[in-house]
């Protein structure tokens, strides 16, 4: 075997079944030698930031990792802010990074970079390989590493000689490690600080927001009145009708100040003590209400579903979790499309077990709360405020869950970055809905700029947030890239476009214009 064959077989032994890729000259022996193992299915992505969000969305939803592979430190560059924004959310993946051959490094040819330092901020781990031999030690290294609770990026540099050359032969598959668990001391600390007097509350990210664990955290705070809040961009959670209701920390940081600032004791589980997205002048950084105890249960790596059923054993909570969501739809008003029409109509279209991918920015503030009590489905956030997240995430959550209906509600702008994933939509035939709000703006942007203190901003400063002159005809971009496509303007032709889209399986998208 060569060195390619050999780590893409032990990736195999390990259970890695996707590749998602963008391929180069470098890397030519990795796609032969995936051409030959026919468990692991090859996605091509047409940009990188496709390849390592839709890596990103495999994760979230599969829990385990899918590999990328990627071109160079220049082809990995161009996917690092979707690496940043899985990395945030803890998901586990495992890039595999082509090289030149090592003896080819000195001569500086074009494409010559420092891959491990282009991969460092972004990585959990990075390796670069040592041999053909050592490859796929090194591939069962870093399923290990990307295993590592609740998932971590791992990054490994395969130059192109270790890949070619022979006399490599496949490594056993590694066995991940168990996360650390909470304490008992910690344990009967929090059951102390949530039984004091005072509001209190369970702050919750991470894996708290899912399964057992959010079963857990509903049950304590039926056992103490704690009032359940999860942090403002999770990674995956789990809500609607008859799941445990976790509210949402406000966005914009005094607001989220003024929401934490009467609680005397929170305790977090899967998040540490929130701070705000940005600094603004005179605004705080830091949210939580000076003199509250403070209790850091389990952080995101330690296991947040041992941490909270500890906890809930150590109250003694009841078996049945308190603050459950009742199903309710809100009324969506006829006439114009806009936002509580939207979010009203979506609730009411929900599929059930739907996978909700959330890039939809400014109009997330209406879609969110209005789809709280639509049928269950898992919610899925930008993470690391890098935007071109949400089309990609959504190609990987319909790869790693070909049996739930995947919707993607994408702004316009952050649409942009990335619409290259619409062409793998089409490709793959993904059971993928896309609904683009287009306002025609980096809206939030210009909320941004009156909060930062800029007064009567001019033409030139405002036609940087506008993306009219031309208007983006998303309907045209669509179907160029193989998916149907239609355009709403009014609540009717947006509910008829909605349900015919997610009656139909496979990629469909709607543009609502807002
Ligand atoms: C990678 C990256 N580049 C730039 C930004 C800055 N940014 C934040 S929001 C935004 C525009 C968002 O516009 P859109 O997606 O249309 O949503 P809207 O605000 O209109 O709801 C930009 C450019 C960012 N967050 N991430």
């Amino acid at each position: 075997m060569n060195g390619a064959e050999a780590l893409i077989e032990t990736l195999q032994l390990c259970g890695v079944e996707v590749c998602f890729a963008n391929p180069g000259t470098s890397e030519m022996q990795l796609v032969a030698a995936l051409d030959s193992h026919a468990r692991i299915r090859p996605v091509l992505g047409l940009f990188e930031g496709v390849v390592t969000g839709a890596a990103d969305g495999y994760g979230r939803m599969a829990d385990k990792p899918a590999a990328t592979l990627l071109h160079l430190g220049p082809g990995l560059g161009n996917g690092l802010a979707n690496l940043h924004n899985a990395r945030r959310a803890g998901s586990p993946i495992i890039n595999l990074i082509g090289d030149h051959a090592t003896y080819h490094l000195h001569y500086d040819a074009p494409l010559t970079s420092d891959a491990a330092g282009v991969a460092r901020p972004m990585s959990d781990w990075v390796r670069v390989a040592r041999s053909a031999r050592d490859l796929p030690q090194a591939g069962a290294e870093a399923y290990a590493q990307a295993m590592r609770y609740p998932g971590a990026i791992a990054s490994l540099i395969v130059p192109a000689d270790h890949a070619w050359d022979e006399g490599a032969s496949t490594v056993a598959a590694a066995i991940p490690a168990a996360p650390p668990k909470a304490p008992a001391a910690v344990v009967a600390d929090a059951a102390e600080a949530l039984l004091s007097t005072g509001p209190t509350a369970l702050y919750l990210g991470g894996r708290a927001l899912r399964g057992q664990a959010l079963i857990a955290a509903g049950r304590i705070a039926a056992a103490t009145g704690a009032r359940l809040i999860c942090e403002t961009f999770p990674a995956r959670m789990e809500r609607g009708a008859g799941r445990v209701a976790v509210e949402k920390l406000p966005y914009f940081g005094e607001q989220a100040a003024d929401y934490l600032k009467d609680f005397t004791a929170i305790v977090f589980v899967g998040a540490e003590p929130p701070v705000s997205f940005f600094a603004y002048p005179g605004k705080p950084s830091w949210l939580s209400p000076d003199g509250a105890r403070l209790v850091r249960l389990a952080s995101l790596r330690e296991d947040a579903e041992d941490a909270l059923s500890s906890l809930a054993a150590a109250l003694d909570a009841p078996t049945e979790p308190g603050l459950i969501q009742p199903a309710g739809i809100p009324p969506a008003p006829d006439g114009p499309l806009n936002l509580m029409s939207m979010g009203a109509i979506v609730a009411e279209r929900m599929p059930a077990d739907a996978i909700v991918s959330d890039e939809a920015a400014t109009a997330g503030l209406a879609l969110y709360p209005m789809t709280a009590g639509a049928a269950p489905h898992d919610w899925m956030t930008l993470t690391g405020g890098a935007i071109g997240q949400g089309l990609p995430l959504a190609v990987g959550a319909a790869i790693a869950c070909p049996d739930r209906k995947v919707l993607a509600l994408q702004a316009d702008g952050s649409g942009m970055y990335t619409c290259q994933a619409l062409w793998t939509m089409a490709r793959e035939k993904l059971d993928v809905t896309t609904v683009i709000i287009n306002n025609g703006s980096y809206a939030i942007l210009n909320i941004e700029l009156a909060r930062v203190g800029v007064q009567n901003p001019g033409p030139k400063a405002l036609s940087m947030l506008s993306l009219r002159d031309p208007a983006l005809d998303w309907v045209a971009i669509s179907q160029g890239m193989g998916v149907p496509a239609v355009r709403a303007t009014t609540a009717a032709e947006f509910r008829a476009a909605l349900a015919d889209a997610i009656a139909h399986k496979g990629p469909r998208l709607v543009e609502a214009i807002v």
